[in-house]
This record gives structure tokens, sequence and C-alpha cells, in this order.
């Protein structure tokens, strides 16, 4: 049963925790953001264009899809706080993007003025398609959202390049970094012109087929497709595997494809592989790829703390790829993985000052790993801009007559059938209120994710106690009927969990870690009464959850028990136990970390039995 998006032009966010973040996104990330693409030369690739300049380059040869991200971004944000200087600024580039375009629709500022004679000629590695996915999302959100068709005609006249070259009377064209697939989708979706959805199947259904390799003339023997998933076709993946950000780039376009028609295999490869990542791959935070070598994915259980690579963009890409598969399924539990991967290692992929990001995004660090104010290769920043921009889309989504609550987040939603106000505590505490704003007719029920983290449930409708036992797909269904005015009181219980890892996950043997709600905890020296390396917490900790207005622009924290285990000697590489003492130790949000002086943090803590 697949279910409909409701975009995020439809929901409004007014809460403590993603308000401020949204508003830091308008207000600071979009002018940083505009002056990063000029500082580091986006913008003066596309005048070299413009002008026939054939020297100096600048960037990494991806660094079109930064700006078009950027602008994705920047749409989005402006939807939510319109700001006309920053639309004219944003017009202005799209202006000069017009204007670089060839007449046949190409267009890549690294080709047009390194090699403009080598187009296509290595998609592997060059990623032209990738930068024209990028442009294609972008267009299709900027028309969403301004009702104005200039950069939406510049993307359509490159998806018509791109159906004359790799479509069906062309060549079989696949890029080395998906994402045109799932742009392709976007826009079959926004236009309704099914022409983009089978060019957008043949770049999915040729994948595999070992193109790189006779693109490099590589004997096929000798040929390892798995970095780029050119393994094996698309159907055949049995684990998740290979970079990834191309990995969850290339089934959230696979998951379109299946919710939107006819695609044998594709439903069932999808099943495998999310299971394979959520029982052997995913870090707690919801990050995925543990590896810094192949930005990517080893084998099972690998779940490194200090070298955890957990790249933003490929956080993004999970709770991209999360959310896709609740549509086609209409099956809840792929947003407890979106919400765990959105409230913490995409979150923490960006400062409180909305200006500073993480890349990669360990589970502990020495104190040294801080926020950046930008990248060489800059595919993070604007991937957090645009999907904390978009976030409400993550919230809900609608059959023929529900509504589905995926995320708790308090604001408003309206949809052709009705209206909603909710309010309540969310992330910090479980009550939440629906109340009905206004009706069309045509809503026959509500329906409630019930979240992973949630302890016992409880639902009234206008006081009358509702079943909260969810139905096969996770959620509990308020029926109707409904008038302006009915209320929806629901509580979900928010215990602390205190987490061990399966003993196969190695690095995380004798660890232990905290969640409360969607939130991972962490703990930073800076708020512990001795040094981390010396803290240990129990087993079976004592934990409590305590209001902070002052911490961190106001969080609930953990007081949590530990033991403090003295540093041993220098000299000393082993020694008898020594005696221990309690102490309390303080854990924040994983989100919120390296917001405050360098400090050492762990999520993942040596632990001793307790009682
Ligand atoms: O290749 C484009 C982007 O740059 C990838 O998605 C990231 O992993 C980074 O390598
Ligand atoms: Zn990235």
């Amino acid at each position: 049963m697949s279910l409909a998006k409701i975009p995020h032009t439809q929901v409004k966010i007014q809460d403590q925790f993603w308000s401020p973040r949204q508003r830091t996104n308008a207000e600071k990330a979009v002018p940083h953001q505009f002056k990063m693409m000029e500082d580091h030369g986006n913008g003066r690739n596309l005048r070299r264009v413009i002008q026939g300049v054939r020297t100096g380059f600048e960037g990494f040869w991806f660094a079109d899809s930064d700006m078009y991200k950027v602008i994705e971004g920047i749409s989005s944000t402006l939807h939510h706080f319109p700001n006309e200087e920053y639309l004219d600024e944003m017009n202005v580039w799209i202006d000069e993007i017009g204007k670089a375009q060839d007449s046949d629709g190409y267009i890549n500022t690294f080709y047009q003025i390194k090699k403009p004679d080598k187009k296509w000629t290595n998609l592997r590695h060059d990623h032209e398609m990738y930068c024209l996915g990028h442009m294609i999302e972008a267009a299709v959100h900027h028309a969403q959202i301004t009702g104005k068709q200039n950069f939406l005609n510049i993307a359509l006249k490159v998806a018509e390049m791109l159906n004359t070259l790799f479509g069906p009377d062309g060549e079989v064209g696949y890029c080395g970094h998906p994402e045109c697939e799932l742009a392709l989708m976007d826009l079959c979706e926004f236009t309704g012109d099914s022409k983009w959805r089978v060019l957008a199947e043949r770049m999915l259904m040729n994948r595999g087929s070992h193109l790189f390799a006779r693109e490099e003339g590589i004997p096929d023997d000798q040929y390892d497709g798995t970095y780029a998933l050119d393994d094996v076709p698309l159907v055949d993946h049995q684990t998740i595997k290979g970079h990834a950000v191309r990995a969850a780039y290339l089934f959230s376009g696979a998951a379109d494809l299946a919710r939107t028609g006819e695609a044998p295999g594709v439903l069932p490869m999808l099943e495998r592989c999310w299971q394979n990542l959520m029982e052997r791959r995913i870090f707690l935070t919801g990050g995925i790829g543990p590896s810094h070598d192949n930005e990517g994915f080893t084998v099972d259980y690998d779940l490194p703390t200090f070298s955890a690579y957990q790249e933003t963009c490929a956080s993004i890409s999970l709770a991209m790829w999360g959310y896709r598969m609740m549509l086609l399924t209409g099956e809840s539990h792929y947003m407890d993985a979106a919400e765990r991967a959105l409230y913490n290692a995409v979150l923490s992929g960006v400062g409180l000052d909305g200006i500073s990001y993480y890349y990669d995004n360990p589970l502990a660090s020495d104190g040294t790993h801080r926020r950046q104010p930008w990248f060489d290769c800059a595919c993070c920043p604007p991937n957090i801009l645009r999907t904390i921009g978009r976030l409400g889309q993550y919230a809900y989504a609608e059959d023929k007559d529900s509504l589905i609550v995926n995320l708790y987040i308090p604001g408003e939603v309206a949809t052709k059938q009705s209206s909603w106000r909710a309010e309540g505590e969310m992330p910090w505490g479980g009550k939440m209120k629906y109340t009905l704003l206004e009706t069309q007719g045509g809503l026959a029920a509500m329906k409630f994710r019930v979240p992973e983290w949630a302890g016992a449930v409880t639902l009234t409708k206008d006081g009358t106690s509702v079943t909260t036992e969810p139905n096969e797909l996770g959620y509990i269904v308020v029926q109707g009927p409904y008038q302006v005015g009915t209320v929806i009181d629901l509580k979900f219980e928010m215990p602390i969990r205190q987490v061990t890892a399966h003993p196969a996950a190695k690095e995380l043997t004798c660890a232990t870690a905290f969640q409360r709600g969607p939130l991972v905890y962490a703990f930073e020296e800076i708020d512990q009464p001795i040094p981390i390396e010396e803290s240990l917490v129990l087993l079976l900790a004592d934990a409590t959850a305590v209001w902070e207005p002052e911490t961190l622009g106001g969080c609930i924290v953990l007081k949590v028990s530990g033991v403090k285990s003295p540093r041993p000697a220098e000299s000393q590489l082993y020694r008898p136990v020594a005696d221990t003492a309690s102490v309390e130790l303080k854990a924040i949000p994983y989100a919120l970390c390296a917001n405050r002086a360098n400090s050492p943090m762990r999520v993942w803590m040596p632990s001793l039995p307790g009682r």
C-alpha cells in the first residue's frame, strides 16, 4: 500500500527544537552559503563559462552540484522565511545558469571550462549526471516554492538532453554517483510526464551492466563495481555495500520507481538491503558508512566509534531512503530509522550557529574534531541546508482517506481534507495534542506512528480512550468522524534507554549508550567531574532526565551514575583493577556536541556491572 507525500510547504514547524534550527538556517546559513558559493568559486565558474574562459576552474569536479543544492536549500527556507533580497540574489544565479547552458541543454562548468570535447567520456568518475540530477531536484523544488518556471525550464532542457542521449533511443548510460534517478522521479511526479520515469528506470535497471569497466577498458573478471554499485543488476543486491551516499541515493530512486508503477524485483531487493543495514550496519545515531576509505560500507558489525565516518550526506541519504520506503510500503518502521538519523547523525552535521559543519560525524573524539565553515569537498553543508529547510516533509503522509503522522513535531499541517494544529513537548517529552482546525470532508482516520522508542502509549479522542494497539503497519488508527475542534491527545512514555550492542560489534564490547525519545546521548568531558578517560558508567545505571534551560539553548540532559577508574601511570600498560569511586556523569544530546569549548566526547561509554 503506497502513500502520498505531504510536502513541507503544507507543514509549519513551530516548536522549541527544530524551529530555532530553521530560523538559523534562514538568518545565518543562507547568507553564509551564498557567500561560500562566491568565495569558493562556484559562481565564478559559471561566469567563466558564460564568458568563454577556458582556464581557472575552481573546486571539485562536481562543484556545480553544491550550487544547485544551495538553491534548493534556499528555496525551501524562503518558503518559511520569505526574503525578497535572497530571492533576487538566487534569480541572478539562475539567470547565469541559463546563460551557461549550451544550446543542446548541456551544462557542467568543469567540463565546459576544462575539457569541452570530452563530455560523457567518464561517467564512472566525473559526476555529470549527478550534478544535473541535483539541478533537476533543485529546479523542481524551486518551481514548487516560487511558482516560477525559470529554473525548471533550464532543468527540462537538461532532462530532454539526457533523454536523447540515454533514453530509450539512446546509449546505455548511468552515473558513477546516483542522484539523477531520484531527481527524474521527482520531475515525473511534478510534471506528470512519465517520460522521466522511463528514463530513471533505464538508468536504474541498466546499472550493474559493468558500464564503468567497459568505459575504462577493465577486463570484466578484474572489475570490482561495488563502490559505485555497478557490481550486479539493481534487483540482485543482497546486502548494502559500496559508497554510502551512492547506495542510499540509488535505493531512494529505486523506491520511487517501485512506488509509482511496475518494478519487478525492486521491493524485495530494497527490503533485503534495508534489513541488512538495520540489523548489522547502521550506527546507533542513524548514520551509515563506517569507513573513511570508501566513504561507505565495509562488513557486517563494523561499527567503530573514534573512526566512525558517518558522513553527514550519508545520514541524510538514509533519511531520504527510509522516508521513501515508508511511502512505498506504508510501513511505519522505516520512519524509525529516518527519525533516528534526522535527530542525531543528520543534525549533528551542523552547529548551533548554523554556519559550521561536520563532514564526518565520529561517535567518540579527543576533542579536536570541530565543525568547519566549509570544505573543499562541500557536499555536506548545502545538503544539511536543504534538509533542515524541507524537514516538514518527513512529518506526514496521506492515503486516500487518512492523514498519517510520522514525526511528532509541533506546528500545523494542511492537506486537501483537513488542517490540524499539533502542540506538545516533543522531542523533550512524549505528550502531543492534535486539534482539527478545518475539514473539507473525506477524512476517515488519523494514523499515528508508534515510535520504536516509546514506552506505554495512551490516546484519547475528545476525551474518550482509543485503543493504542498499532495496526499491522505500525500505526495507531483513530477512526472518524471528525469535526472542527476534535482533539486527539497522545502520550508516549519516554523512558531513558540504556543499550548495549550485539556482541559481534567488536568495537562496542563492554560499552553502553543512552537514548531518550528519538535522541541519542553523548558524554562530553566538559560536563563531567572527572576526565572522560577515567569515567565508566554502570550497566543498569541510575539515570534521570533533567531540563536545563541554560545548556545548549535549552535541552534535557541525562544524569547518569558512573564510577571513576583512575588513569594509570604512563608506564603502566596493564595494571590490577583499581578501587573505584562513584561519580555522577552527565550526557547531552549527541547532535548538540561540540558546540562549546573543545572537549573529548563519547557516545559509547565503557561500562561495569552495577547493582
Ligand atoms: O561525490 C559527491 C559527494 O562527495 C559524495 O556523495 C560524498 O561522499 C563526497 O565524496
Ligand atoms: Zn557530504
